[in-house]
């Protein structure tokens, strides 16, 4: 009997796609997008067109098991196909699992502290139960150290709710009714695929498509016109943009005066940035500088796709900041097909207290726990004190592939006295350093509640069919451990439909008329803007003021930054590890350190199917400084910091200008010398948000002569504030 369950990508994606899977006797035998859903439009991205491959593949983990070899990574299998068990693995029992895993979490507690205990989890799955529910009213329960999730999003955030005041974006949808759009950081065909054919909607009624970019993405070789900035200077660019615009009285007075505060400050602020001045920075020509502030003020409607490219800079919370004020001094949030976006999640609001239950602290230990940042995950393991890091639980996540620093972070995993458990889907990088692995279901495999962050449908991920093996969902994993520590509290024995419903139970008018039962039987259904259920009137959020900021405007002049020792309107501050830092003597060459357009982050690295689509291993280089150093097509080069090194191979008039050079991130243990780019990436923390800064990264090549073998370990180099540019 064949049968059609409605699911939801809960990979970390914006798109959140409406995924139908066709499941015969049990089976799943058919993957696809599901044609209803509004943004999904009945296509799926290369990667989870494949999913069958991931839920099936041969070498997936499906029981747990117990560590009997020294940490690191072991020898491949001899056969590919084999399963998931190796040399340095033994199978045992979810009952002998637990019992260890509590065991040691007792003993460690009682020794150090329940702070010694650290939880590590990111963007396995999004769907709201399994990122985060019953694992953390685990760790609250216990009294572990608190993980700060800063990798990915937090200096774009912060900086974006300095102006507006909440998370909150044009829908895209509306973009099919731009006049001008501008990918500010936006790789829409890799990362957001989805939103491509409102654009191409839009073009084809005459839209200009503009690219901000240093790296030529495909998206940026099909615009129509690219402007390969140099990586970290937007904040430079936006304030020129701003320049010019208030400069030739192209601001929209009336929407400044109604709904800003601080257009004086911003309008003192913007003369330090004539194009001229901006054009040294950039790499724009001050011309071309003139033509997009023009056109952007002029041509209406326009609308920023900025995406989270721009903010793994070490000022990438004041460019998210600079760039979010555009709209707000053109009035375009007033037009359909107009505004900006970054993110849609601030306007879920789903109960999220109800689902992590954080006052289980107090019971524990009658205070907030101690906060860890997951970017400095090299620094927790290796320098943190009172009490040190004894015991790491890693879902959701592959930190010794994702994580900064990563010889640090290594090093750290390496410790023989790290109790570290990890829970996944496959022996990735991490496993190797894990003292147990336990199997974990795919969205396949369990049920769940979906938001997104990149439109406003909320929808229902239904269980497609059994667990293989003897996997477990995050949520029964925890509710299992919970059960063995002898946590007392009801909601530990929550179901999930129990969670679902609490999860919806929220204030949040958006959520009116939505519960579990209509979204079982809609599949998706679209956040309430106007009161009415089933609107589909363009959403406007700030057509009429309405900024969630304490003065109700949007702040372009912002106290609450001054606190922080930051510019209260904005400013340009050149990254550290920059060109236009004297650090660049030494290491002249600034990496992005990327992810792949078929890979999501690490996940789907060790595909076949994928890895045949995903050329890795390259280091992308302008012809200019390939010919400085003697390197041609195709030659094996060292790529170096103080960090670390690896040897890549040169690709030649790459996607970069010169100055700049360009990586893929892959699985350590899938590329020469079982290294990954995040060697050369640094545990720096961005201006605001303190979240990761990842292209903000200086490096060296060189022509690489000797043995793969040769790679060396690096002293990390020292953290320092960012210079004044
Ligand atoms: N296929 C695929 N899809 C993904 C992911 C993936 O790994 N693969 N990852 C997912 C995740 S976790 C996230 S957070 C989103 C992120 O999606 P994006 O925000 O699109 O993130 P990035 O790919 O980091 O950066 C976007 C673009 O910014 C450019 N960029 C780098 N530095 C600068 C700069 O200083 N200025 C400007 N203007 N541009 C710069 C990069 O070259 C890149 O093309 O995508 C998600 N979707
Ligand atoms: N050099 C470089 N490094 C980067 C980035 C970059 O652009 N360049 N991007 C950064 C960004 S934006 C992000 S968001 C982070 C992402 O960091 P992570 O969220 O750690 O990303 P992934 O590599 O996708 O690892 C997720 C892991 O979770 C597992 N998983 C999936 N579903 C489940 C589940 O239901 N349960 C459990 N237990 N496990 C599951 C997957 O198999 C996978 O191994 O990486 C960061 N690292
Ligand atoms: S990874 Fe993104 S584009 Fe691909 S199916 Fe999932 S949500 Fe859709
Ligand atoms: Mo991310």
């Amino acid at each position: 009997m064949k049968q059609v369950v409605h699911a939801a990508c809960p990979h970390d994606c914006p798109d959140a796609c409406g995924v139908l899977i066709t499941v015969d006797n049990g089976r799943a035998v058919n993957i696809q997008g599901d044609p209803a859903h509004p943004v999904t439009r009945g296509f799926l991205c290369a990667k989870v067109t494949k999913y069958l491959d991931r839920v099936y593949a041969p070498d997936r983990v499906l029981y747990p098991m117990r560590r009997v070899a020294p940490k690191g990574i072991a020898p491949k299998p001899p056969d590919k196909s084999a399963p998931a068990i190796r040399s340095d693995f033994e199978r045992i029992t979810w009952d002998e699992a637990l019992d260890e895993i509590t065991t040691r979490l007792n003993s460690i507690a009682a020794e150090f502290g329940s702070e010694a205990i650290l939880p590590f989890s990111y963007g396995g799955t999004l769907g709201k139960l399994g990122y985060g529910s019953m694992d953390r009213r685990f760790f609250h329960r216990l009294g572990a150290s608190q993980l700060s999730r800063n990798i990915c999003s937090d200096a774009g955030e912060t900086g974006v709710i300095s102006v507006y005041g909440a998370n909150i974006s044009t829908e895209p949808e509306q973009f099919r009714h731009s006049k001008y759009i501008i990918a500010w950081a936006a790789n829409i065909h890799g990362n957001n695929v989805h939103l491509w054919p409102f654009i191409e909607e839009a073009r084809h009624n005459g839209a200009k498509l503009v690219v901000i970019d240093p790296y030529r993405t495909r998206t940026a070789a099909c615009a129509d016109w690219h402007l390969p900035i140099n990586p970290g200077t937007d904040a430079a660019l936006a304030l020129g943009v701003m320049h010019v615009i208030i400069k030739e009285n192209l601001h929209d007075a009336e929407y400044v005066s109604r709904h800003t505060l601080g257009f004086d400050a911003l309008q003192a602020k913007v003369r330090e940035y004539p194009p001229e001045k901006v054009a040294k920075w950039t790499g724009i020509s001050a011309a071309d500088i003139q033509k997009l502030a023009r056109e952007y003020a002029t041509v209406r409607p326009a609308v920023i796709r900025m995406n989270y490219g721009v903010q793994r800079s070490q000022n990438g919370g004041m460019a998210s900041r600079a760039i979010a004020m555009l709209p707000c001094i053109t009035g375009s949030w007033k037009e359909i097909g107009g505004g900006f976006q970054l993110s849609t999640s601030g306007a879920y609001e789903l109960n999220t207290a109800a689902l992590r239950r954080r006052d289980l602290m107090q019971s524990s230990l009658g205070r907030p726990a101690r906060v860890l940042n997951m970017v400095e995950l090299g620094k927790a393991l290796n320098q943190v004190e009172d009490p040190p890091v004894k015991a790491l639980f890693v879902y959701n996540s592959n930190p010794a592939a994702v994580c900064p620093n990563r010889n640090e972070v290594i090093r750290g995993l390496r410790r023989p006295d790290l109790f570290t458990v990890v829970h996944e889907q496959f022996l990735t990088d991490t496993t190797d350093y894990a003292d147990i692995v336990l199997p974990a279901t795919t969205f396949f495999e369990h049920k769940d509640l979906q938001d997104a962050y990149g439109h406003y449908f909320l929808q229902i991920s239904n269980q497609a069919i059994e667990p293989l093996g003897e996997c477990e969902s995050n949520v029964d994993l925890f509710r299992m451990l919970a059960q063995r520590m002898g946590f007392k509290d009801d909601c530990f024995s929550d179901s999930v439909d129990d969670m679902i419903d609490q999860a919806l139970d929220s204030p949040n008018p958006r959520l009116k008329g939505m519960d579990r039962k209509r979204l079982e039987k809609e599949g998706h259904m679209r956040l309430n803007f106007d009161g009415s259920e089933a609107s589909s009137k363009p959403f406007l959020p700030y057509a009429d003021g309405n900024f969630q900021t304490p003065s109700g405007k949007a702040e372009l002049y912002n106290d609450r930054l001054k606190a922080e020792g930051l510019d209260p309107v904005a400013e340009f501050v050149a990254p550290e590890e920059s060109r236009h830092n004297s650090s660049a003597k030494s290491f002249p060459l600034e990496l992005l350190a990327r992810k792949t357009n078929n890979f999501l982050n690490s996940t789907f690295s060790n595909l076949p199917s994928l890895q045949r689509m995903e050329q890795t291993g390259l280091l992308e280089m302008s012809r200019k400084d390939a010919e400085t150093r003697g390197i041609r097509d195709g030659d094996p080069v060292r790529v170096f910091n103080r960090r670390g090194e690896i040897q890549l191979k040169a690709r030649v008039d790459g996607a970069v200008s010169p100055g700049v050079v360009a990586a893929k991130l892959n699985w350590a243990k899938l590329t020469p010398g079982n290294l990954n780019i995040n060697v050369l990436t640094s545990e720096k923390l961005s201006d605001m948000g303190n979240s990761a800064t990842f292209y903000s990264v200086l490096v060296e090549v060189e022509l690489f002569r000797g043995s793969p073998d040769a790679q060396s370990q690096v002293a990390p180099v020292e953290n320092q504030r960012p210079q004044r540019g």
